[in-house]
């Protein structure tokens, strides 16, 4: 099973560089992009620089390709004007030239920070409201709005994965909740492009840890079982601390120190 193009958007970020080396056996043609350096096209592999702002940039990056693996963008609470840049103006682009160029699907990199402000003692699935913790999570909303409504209006299927923490291993309490290992986002990723229908679907990105903010009974067409788990890691992380103050906001909130991040200045 493989696409004849796929475009990897973001492929310099953390994950990107994960997905670069993961979705290789998906397509012919890798197509991979990001707005800094990225070295030289290794095998089955095209490179192309852009900045998500530049609309005719991105319409030539989406032609020719099959689906969008779209991680590009900002990935952290920062000032307004990069987020409005690359998640609300550049995502708006992507899917333009998605229904232009006749892109039927998209697997978007969405955050478990559009759900940060529920607290850690609720269990929450994909149809409860949105409370984004940021102008960060705020601009993941849009993504996942705009993808329902490309898809609505023009049948463009997108997975919006509600990645939780993908590093290789856990670095806080926290994370023994939201930890997404590597081989799980690769498995996550390979789902959101080959299940048969995935029409538009909010899944939650977590690898199969002890303890869980989020259920995914309502993705269970995407056929996505992790087999990772952060317990593993647990003795480590608690042995690096103490927990912290439970009436801290960074303890109480699923989005952890991202509900405290901010106010910055433009
Ligand atoms: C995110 O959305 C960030 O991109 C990532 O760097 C992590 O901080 C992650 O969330 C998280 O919540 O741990």
């Amino acid at each position: 099973q493989e696409y004849r193009r796929i475009l990897l958007t973001g492929a310099a970020g953390g994950l990107g560089k994960v997905l670069r080396e993961g979705l290789k056996p998906f397509a012919s043609v890798l197509r991979v992009s990001d707005r800094v350096d990225i070295g030289t096209a290794k095998t089955g592999e095209e490179v192309v620089l852009c900045e998500l702002g530049d609309k005719a940039a991105v319409h030539r990056l989406v032609e020719d390709c099959d689906a969008v693996v779209h991680f590009g963008g900002v990935s952290v609470e920062t000032n307004f004007d990069p987020i409005l840049e690359a998640n609300i103006v550049g995502l708006f682009n992507v899917y333009e030239a998605m229904r232009k160029h006749g892109v039927k699907r998209a697997v978007f990199a969405s955050s478990n920070h559009v759900t940060g402000f529920y607290k850690q003692a609720d269990r929450i699935d994909a149809d409860d409201p949105v409370r984004p913790d940021g102008l960060y999570g705020v601009s993941k909303c849009f993504g996942e709005n705009l993808s329902r409504f490309y898809f609505d209006r023009y049948g463009i299927e997108t997975a919006c994965l509600r990645i939780g923490s993908s590093f290789p291993e856990p670095k806080d309490r926290r994370m023994l909740a939201t930890y997404l290992s590597y081989a799980d986002l690769i498995e996550l990723v390979r789902r959101a492009l080959f299940a048969p229908k995935v029409g538009h679907t909010v899944i939650f990105g977590a690898s199969d840890n002890k303890v869980t903010w989020w259920d995914n009974a309502k993705a269970e067409h995407i056929g996505f079982k992790p087999r990772d788990t952060s317990e593993v890691f647990r003795a480590r992380v608690e042995a690096a601390g103490p927990p912290l103050d439970p009436s801290n906001p960074v303890a109480i909130f699923q989005g952890g120190a991202f509900v405290t991040a901010g106010p910055f200045d433009d």
